[in-house]
C-alpha cells in the first residue's frame, strides 16, 4: 500500500514556486508571525520563524502573544566575505538584529531577532552588498563548504571556485526571492517559469555538500550528503573522490533515525564534479523519501538502496562510470589557529570565535574589535574574512603592511589573546540552542564554556592543556554542531540534562557511542574526570582520547550508522 506524501510535498508545489502569500503576509502589521504554511516557505529564502524562548512562559502567563521575530541566514559558499560585507552584516546586526553576529558550522552568518516588518529592508540592505539568503534553508542544496584558506595554494583557490560554481548551478531558478523582498514585483519572462533540476517540489529534504582537500578535513566530510575529497599530485588537483550518504540528525527514541557517516563511491575528473552534483541532486530528488521526512535525507536513500546500488542509479543518470577512488587520508580537523602563510606570500589570522557567536561583552569587546579591523581593511586589494566550517573567523591574505596595521587591534580587543584558551575549547562547538532554537531540549551555546572552564581544571592537572580534543554540544540530537563525530559529545536530552557520547574519531572519521544517558550538568565534571586522568597516565604514543577510550573499554566502536544505537552499556 503506498504512503502519504507528507503535506510539505503539496505545499510546495502549490506555492508557485515558493512564493505562497510571503509578500502579502511580510506586510501584515497586526502580528508579528506568518501562517505555519508560510513559515515551511520562508526557508526556502533562508529565513525563520522564531520565538524568544527565555520570556515564552512569562508571556503566556500575561496572555501575550509569544516575542517572534525571524531568523536570517546568509549564503556564501566558502564562508567569503569581503570587510565591506563584514561591516555591512555589523551594521544589520545592530540595527535590526539583536546586536549579535553568529557565524555557523556550515561557513555562514546568522542574524537573529529581526522583526517581519524589518525583514525586507535588512534583505535589501545584505542585496546592496551582494549578499543573499536564498536557499540558505529548505529542501534544497544548501551553503556549500570548503576549506576556508583559498590563498593558501592554488589548489584551494580551485575547490573555492568550484563551491561557487556548484553553488550556482544548484541555485533554485526561482523569481520568487527577488519579487517578494527586492523588486516587490513579478519579474516578467516570456518563458513559462520552471526549476530545471529540482521540479516543482523540490528536493524531499535540506540537501548539503562539502569540499575537502586531504590532510585536512576541517569541513566534516563524513557529515555531509556529498562530498569531494581533492586528490593532489603535487600541486594539482586531479580529480576529486566522491562520498555521499552522511547526515546526523537523529530524534532520541527512535532507532530508525541515526546519524551516519558518508561512503567514498569513486573518483572523478574535476570537469565531472558540476554533472556529478547535479545527478546525485537528482537521484535523491526521484528517490528520497517524501512521505516522512525523519526518513528523507540522502543519508537514507544510500541506506535503502545500499552504497552500490546508489553509486549504480547515479551512473545510470550520469551515463558514465565513476572510477575507483583513490588513496587519501585525512590527518587534520578543525581549524588551523594563529598565523599561517599563502603562497603569495600574504598572511592569515585564524581566530577563535566561542560558539560562533560575534558580540561584545564587558571584559572582551570582540565586535567592536572586529568592526574596526574590517574598516582598516576595508578597499584593501586583497584582504577578507572567511568563515571556517567550527564557527571560526579568518582574517585572510594580509599583507605584511595590512599586518601590521591589524596587530595592535589584536592586541587592544583581546582577539589575539583568545588563541590562548585550552587546546580543547578552541577544538569545541556549540550549537546556537536556546533562547532562539524553537528545537532545543537544553541549552549548548551558552552553557559549553563554563562546562568546559570546569573541565579545563582537570585538564590542566593531568598536564593536557595543549592537547586537542574535539569537545561538542548540541541542545537536540538534530546534531547542528556535528556533535556524533566528536570525542566527546553532548546532546540535550531534558532542561539541564544531557546524553554522554564517546569514542568519536578525531578527524571526523568515526561516530562515538552513548556512554551515558540523561545525566545533569552538574554530574559531567565528576563522570569525565577519571576517563581523562586515565587518557593522561595510559594513553599510548599519539593515540587520540576517542581511540583510548575505545581501547581501554569505556565504549565500543560505532561502526556503521545503523549499529550507532547497538552495542550500549548505559
Ligand atoms: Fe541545523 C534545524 C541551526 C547546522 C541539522 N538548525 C535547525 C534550526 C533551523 C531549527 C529549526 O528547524 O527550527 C536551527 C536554528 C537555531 C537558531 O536559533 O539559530 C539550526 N544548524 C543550525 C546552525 C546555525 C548551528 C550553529 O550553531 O552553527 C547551523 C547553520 C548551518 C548553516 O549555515 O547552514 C546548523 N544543522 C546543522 C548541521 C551541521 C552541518 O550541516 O554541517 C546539521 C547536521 C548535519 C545534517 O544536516 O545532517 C544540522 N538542523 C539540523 C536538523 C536535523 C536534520 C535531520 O537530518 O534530521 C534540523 C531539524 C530539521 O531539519 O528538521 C536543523
Ligand atoms: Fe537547535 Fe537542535 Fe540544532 Fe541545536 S542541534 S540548533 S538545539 S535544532
Amino acid at each position: 500500500m503506498s504512503k502519504k506524501l507528507h503535506p510539505n510535498e503539496a505545499l510546495k508545489e502549490n506555492s508557485n514556486f515558493l512564493r505562497g502569500n510571503l509578500a502579502e503576509e511580510f506586510a501584515d502589521t497586526s502580528t508579528g508571525a506568518i501562517s505555519a504554511d508560510n513559515q515551511q516557505l520562508s526557508k526556502f529564502h533562508g529565513m525563520y520563524l522564531q520565538d524568544d524562548r527565555d520570556v515564552r512562559a512569562d508571556r503566556r502567563k500575561r496572555k501575550l502573544d509569544k516575542a517572534y521575530s525571524f531568523l536570517i541566514r546568509v549564503r556564501m559558499p566558502g564562508g567569503v566575505i569581503t570587510p565591506d560585507q563584514w561591516l555591512k552584516m555589523d551594521y544589520l546586526s545592530d540595527n535590526y538584529a539583536n546586536g549579535t553576529l553568529k557565524l555557523t558550522t556550515r561557513q555562514a552568518f546568522q542574524l537573529h531577532g529581526v522583526i517581519k516588518f524589518n525583514l525586507v529592508q535588512t534583505v535589501r540592505e545584505m542585496h546592496s552588498v551582494a549578499l543573499d539568503s536564498i536557499a540558505a534553508c529548505g529542501d534544497v542544496n544548501r551553503n556549500i563548504m570548503c576549506n576556508p584558506n583559498p590563498h593558501i595554494s592554488s589548489a584551494h583557490a580551485e575547490t573555492l571556485k568550484l563551491a561557487d560554481d556548484i553553488s550556482a548551478h544548484l541555485l533554485p531558478q526561482t523569481g520568487a526571492y527577488h519579487e517578494i523582498f527586492l523588486e516587490g514585483e513579478k519579474v516578467i519572462s516570456s518563458e513559462p517559469e520552471e526549476e530545471k533540476i529540482y521540479g516543482n517540489t523540490y528536493l524531499p529534504r535540506k540537501f548539503k555538500i562539502a569540499i575537502a582537500i586531504p590532510p585536512s578535513n576541517d569541513v566534516d566530510i563524513y557529515a555531509h550528503c556529498l562530498s569531494f575529497i581533492a586528490i593532489l599530485e603535487g600541486e594539482k588537483i586531479i580529480g576529486y573522490n566522491v562520498s555521499v550518504g552522511g547526515g546526523m540528525g537523529m530524534t532520541h527514541g527512535a532507532e530508525d533515525t541515526f546519524p551516519r557517516l558518508a561512503d567514498v563511491i569513486g573518483f572523478i575528473t574535476p570537469e565531472q564534479a558540476v554533472d556529478v552534483s547535479e545527478k546525485v541532486v537528482l537521484v535523491q530528488r526521484d528517490f528520497g523519501n517524501r512521505e516522512d521526512r525523519k526518513q528523507s535525507r540522502l543519508k537514507y536513500t544510500v541506506e535503502k538502496m545500499t552504497p552500490e546500488g546508489f553509486t549504480a542509479k547515479l551512473e545510470e543518470y550520469l551515463g558514465y562510470k565513476l572510477q575507483p577512488a583513490k588513496e587519501f587520508k585525512f590527518e587534520t580537523n578543525g581549524d588551523r589557529f594563529g598565523w599561517s602563510e599563502n603562497s603569495n606570500g600574504n598572511v592569515n589570522l585564524n581566530l577563535f570565535i566561542p560558539g560562533g557567536r560575534v558580540v561584545d561583552t564587558l571584559g572582551y569587546p570582540m565586535k567592536a574589535g572586529l568592526k574596526e579591523i574590517a574598516e582598516v581593511l576595508k578597499g584593501t586589494e586583497g584582504a577578507d574574512f572567511r568563515l571556517t566550517a567550527n564557527q571560526n573567523l579568518v582574517i585572510a591574505n594580509l599583507t605584511p603592511a595590512e599586518r601590521k596595521l591589524i596587530e595592535p587591534l589584536l592586541e587592544k580587543f583581546g582577539l589575539i589573546k583568545a588563541l590562548d584558551s585550552s587546546a580543547m575549547r578552541l577544538n569545541s562547538i556549540a550549537c546556537v540552542s536556546l533562547p532562539t532554537c524553537g528545537l532545543a531540549l537544553a541549552e549548548a551555546e551558552r552553557y559549553l564554556p563554563s562546562l568546559i572552564t570546569d573541565l579545563e581544571e582537570t585538564l590542566e592537572n593531568c598536564g593536557l592543556r595543549h592537547d586537542a580534543i574535539t569537545i561538542r554540544m548540541t541542545g537536540c540530537p538534530n546534531g547542528c554542531g556535528r556533535p556524533f563525530i566528536s570525542e566527546i559529545g553532548f546532546v540535550g536530552r531534558n532542561p539541564g540534562k544531557y546524553n554522554v557520547y564517546l569514542g568519536g574519531g578525531f578527524f571526523g572519521q568515526r561516530l562515538n557511542k552513548l556512554y551515558k544517558e540523561s545525566i545533569p550538568g552538574e554530574e559531567i565534571k565528576p563522570l569525565l574526570t577519571p576517563i581523562i586522568e586515565h587518557y593522561a597516565k595510559e594513553r599510548e604514543d599519539g593515540e587520540r582520547f576517542g581511540d583510548f577510550v575505545i581501547r581501554t573499554g569505556y565504549v565500543k566502536a560505532t561502526t556503521a550508522g545503523n549499529t550507532f544505537h547497538k552495542e550500549i552499556n548505559l
